[in-house]
């Protein structure tokens, strides 16, 4: 059925192939569960929580009724100078399954906007305490830090940085440490490569003199890049470069907070605490747009410290930081977290995910299979001299042909269900991809 295309011309759609789409619309019009339903009424297999931020599930009635009641309650507190109950209560809450230290939390609207702030929050610490030269940040090739302007000045994807001009002036970046020659197929977490992290200090840190570098800014598990795992021993060694040079090391968990690796945050999966985590998607199972950074204390004092008496600490904020709906969101999703321990259940269904995505291997063209959690990469050969075009296609016709969701970034697919999935779920979904490569013709 063709769409009427009067109705879909006025919304710009983001990160969309508008004139494509609207040959062809695909809507979703219900979920529940693990399942969307489209404008057709077909039940769709969520292979991606949403955009990898439906952690428990749709539309779950708990983190539901709790948004009701909130926006019958109090709709909205101007967060500048006044504040409500619930930013207090989520905040306590989050600081109690974060890793030690990390206990203060700073409220965003979503992950490019916990980037943005993290960024600010690096570079005014380093000033308010004495050492205002360190403005340089450092990130990674085939980062993705969201769509600000910094965010889009420490990521390393060409087309999210090409068409915007400099960014930010004073940013470099690191290698990313995907090598599948040495690492193809790697189940869990790579063997080699460890050695790639020494790069930030030969190269980057005596380029630049390490008193200009505020901080360090990397994905834990690189997820919109393709499900970029990182090697063994390799955020150890980032973590023990920053220490050395005073350094702030920022991971970005807007991907990796809340469950994704099995744990709460990708920090304790890895056993590497950072200064700062970036997070926002699962932080309200996506039921309403919330962000946060989480500082340590001891950033957060640094700015209390220094700061003459009755003054604003930090010039920043957002008129919805710590929106009451958004709070009620979280605060519900973190209890349906908790009660149905969600985290260890990602981790015990890892196993199975890794032993369903690793049956893709000897399949038409899969390059490599990595994964980690409750998240993988599938790595396609391109089409020659198309490419996308291969795992796009994958991506249309799971959708119209197994209804089943997923995600593709360029020939790469990703997987990263809800973490409510179970074992026959996981099948049906890898099953759906297997069948449409076997298909594939060319
Ligand atoms: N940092 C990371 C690590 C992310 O994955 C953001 C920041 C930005 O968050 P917001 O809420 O501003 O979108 C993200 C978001 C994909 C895809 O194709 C991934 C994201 C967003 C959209 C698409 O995999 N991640
Ligand atoms: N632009 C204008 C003209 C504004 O008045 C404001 C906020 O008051 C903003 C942008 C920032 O909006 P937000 O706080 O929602 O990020």
């Amino acid at each position: 059925m063709s769409a009427d295309v009067s109705k879909l011309d006025a919304y710009w759609m983001p990160f969309t192939a508008n004139r494509q789409f609207k040959q062809s619309p695909r809507l979703l019009t219900g979920a529940d569960g693990m399942f969307f339903r489209d404008d057709k009424g077909r039940e769709v297999l969520d292979g991606i929580a949403g955009l990898w931020c439906v952690n428990a599930g749709h539309n779950r009635p708990r983190i539901v009724e709790a948004i009701q009641a909130q926006a019958a309650e109090l709709d909205f507190a101007p967060p500048f100078q006044m504040a409500h109950p619930k930013a207090f209560e989520l905040a306590e809450r989050l600081a109690q399954i974060t890793p030690a230290g990390l206990n203060r939390i700073f409220f965003t609207n979503s992950g490019s906007e916990s980037v943005e702030t993290a960024l600010k929050m690096a570079i005014a610490y380093h000033r308010v305490r004495g050492e205002g030269s360190r403005t340089r940040l450092i990130g990674r090739e085939r980062g993705y830090h969201g769509v600000g302007f910094g965010g889009i000045a420490v990521g390393g994807i060409a087309g999210n940085r090409k068409h915007f001009g400099p960014a930010l002036p004073g940013v470099d970046h690191l290698r990313h440490p995907l090598d599948i020659s040495r690492n193809a197929f790697s189940r869990g977490l790579p063997e080699h490569g460890a050695e790639m992290a020494d790069e930030f200090e030969q190269r980057l840190l005596a380029l630049h003199d390490p008193t200009t570098v505020a901080a360090l800014i990397v994905e834990p598990v690189q997820g919109s890049t393709g499900v970029i795992i990182p090697p063994k021993g390799y955020l150890q060694k980032l973590r023990a470069i920053c220490d050395k040079h005073g350094i702030l090391l920022i991971f970005d968990e807007v991907i990796t907070g809340f469950g994704r690796l099995g744990t709460a945050f990708g920090a304790d999966y890895f056993g590497v605490t950072p200064d700062m985590i970036c997070c926002a998607k699962g932080l309200t199972n996506a039921m309403v747009p919330m962000g946060a950074v989480i500082a340590k204390q001891a950033i957060h004092d640094t700015f209390m410290d220094t700061a003459p008496e009755n003054a604003i600490e930090f010039y920043h904020g957002y008129t919805y930081s710590g929106h009451p709906l958004a709070c009620a969101a979280a605060i519900a999703t973190l209890d349906v977290y908790q009660s149905e321990k969600l985290f260890a259940r990602a981790a015990s269904m890892a196993p199975a995910f890794e032993a369903a995505a690793h049956s893709l291997r000897g399949l038409p063209h899969v390059k490599d299979v990595r994964n980690l959690g409750l998240v993988c990469g599938i790595e396609l050969e391109p089409i020659p001299s198309k490419p996308t075009a291969r795992a796009y296609e994958v991506f249309e016709r799971c959708f119209w042909e197994e209804n089943v969701l997923i995600r593709t970034t360029g020939d790469i697919i990703a997987l990263s269900p809800p973490l409510i999935i179970d074992e026959e779920q996981i099948n049906r979904l890898v099953a759906a991809i297997s069948k449409i490569l076997v298909r594939m013709t060319k």
